[in-house]
């Protein structure tokens, strides 16, 4: 049996989940990759792609609000447990897409990822079944505009990458919205990509009118962030190509794609890869043109 390469999408709602997923399957599929978009958000909006594999086919969103007087979180994560005691379901579906790369649409429900334990479970069961995944977890770059939000979205990153236990890239998207507000910024955009020296978080934090009163609980989750040293991000406009193509090269390196696909575009992405999948002078100077 071969193996099936592909991404498992997660993050907040509204981090860009569905838009990267069309964007990413269209670019890949200009390079010559065949690519099966699989949705397993049944409450899922702005769908632009058509999925080849929908958990609407399974169970709908509505109907478990309705049938268990459940509110929308609560029928998510119903959905999502029925997923994984129907997993076999999901897995017969990819398996009969051999000769394709996933991309996995997942909910936004972060509890799903940081505490549930269902998704962890379909995709050890996907790995058994010899489905190599990597998640790609999209957080709002927004988020960099307030000390405390930067913070927990660099926990949820930290126990997000524990929780699961896959090969793990984080993207920090919407870089083209962070122009509008990157004068409100504390420190330049590779401190919140790099994850750079958190000391200077803290004194925001602890200067912070939402935060300073909780100086020593700062202190706790920036040095456990330190501690474990998990997270960076790639950043990420979904309009431009470059940056796409930097996010690709990290994937393939990080689920061994480069190692096992099957495209004409191999040696190509091979040697992008041995120059650094993420070759650090053209990242500077794609992010430098943003904030000039
Ligand atoms: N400006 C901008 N908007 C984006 C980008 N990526 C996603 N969005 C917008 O963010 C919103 C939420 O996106 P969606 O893909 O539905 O998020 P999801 O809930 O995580 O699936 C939509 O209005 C998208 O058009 C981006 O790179 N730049
Ligand atoms: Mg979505």
């Amino acid at each position: 049996m071969s193996l099936i390469f592909g991404q498992l999408v997660i993050g907040p709602p509204g981090s860009g989940k569905t838009t990267y997923c069309n964007a990413m399957s269209n670019f890949l599929e200009k390079m010559g990759r065949k690519i099966a978009i699989i949705n397993i958000d049944p409450a899922n909006e702005n769908m632009e792609y058509k999925a080849t594999v929908d958990i609407t086919e399974l169970i709908k969103h509505d109907e478990v609000m309705n049938t268990y007087a459940l509110g929308p979180n609560g029928a998510l994560v119903y959905c999502m447990e029925f997923l994984e005691a129907n997993v076999n379901w999901l897995i017969k579906k990819i398996l009969d897409l051999k000769d394709h790369y996933i991309i996995i649409d997942c909910p936004g429900q972060i509890e799903l990822y940081t505490h549930h334990k269902s998704i962890t479970k379909i995709v050890e069961r996907m790995s058994e079944n010899l489905i190599r995944l990597c998640s790609v977890h999209l957080m709002d770059s927004h988020h960099c505009s307030d000390p405390g939000k930067y913070l927990s979205s660099l926990m949820i990153c930290t126990s997000t990458m524990l929780q699961i236990g896959l090969p793990h890239i984080n993207i920090m998207t919407k870089l083209d919205l962070m122009q509008k507000y990157k004068d409100k910024l504390d420190f330049n955009i590779e401190f919140y990509t790099e994850v750079l020296d958190l000391n200077y978080l803290l004194e925001r934090l602890d200067e912070d009118p939402m935060t300073a009163k909780y100086k020593k609980l700062n202190a706790a989750l920036v040095s456990l962030i330190q501690d474990y040293s998990l997270v960076s991000f790639l950043p990420l406009d979904i309009s431009n190509q470059a940056l796409l193509l930097q996010v690709k090269n990290a994937i393939d390196k990080a689920n061994g794609y480069i190692f096992g696909g099957n495209e004409p575009h191999d040696i190509q992405t091979l040697l992008a890869c041995a120059v650094g999948a993420v070759n650090e002078k053209e990242k500077m100077s794609t992010l430098d043109s943003y904030f000039q």
